[in-house]
């Protein structure tokens, strides 16, 4: 089943250097440059977030978007310090 990693605030409280997505193999398929707000994972796959980040925190919207996911326990919090 996929998934999204979904949060605005760590969106806007890092720099992005890439993402790098990577197959099931463990195959680096694709890198990712620019601002991201949200990953989708497929099943199987793995999308690792490259980021500096530029601002302090504790965040509270890491959740997963598709229906039902968040409400089944999908979300999560970030401290960057
Ligand atoms: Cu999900």
């Amino acid at each position: 089943m996929k998934h999204y990693f979904s949060s605005e605030g760590l969106s806007r409280s890092v720099f992005t250097r890439k993402v790098q997505v990577l197959a099931a193999e463990g195959q680096t398929i694709a890198e990712i440059k620019g601002h991201i707000r949200e990953i989708e994972v497929y099943p199987g796959g793995t999308a690792e977030w490259w980021f500096v980040p530029i601002k302090t925190g504790a965040l509270k919207d890491l959740n997963c978007t598709i229906a039902g996911h968040s409400e089944a326990g999908m979300t999560g919090s970030i401290t960057i310090k």
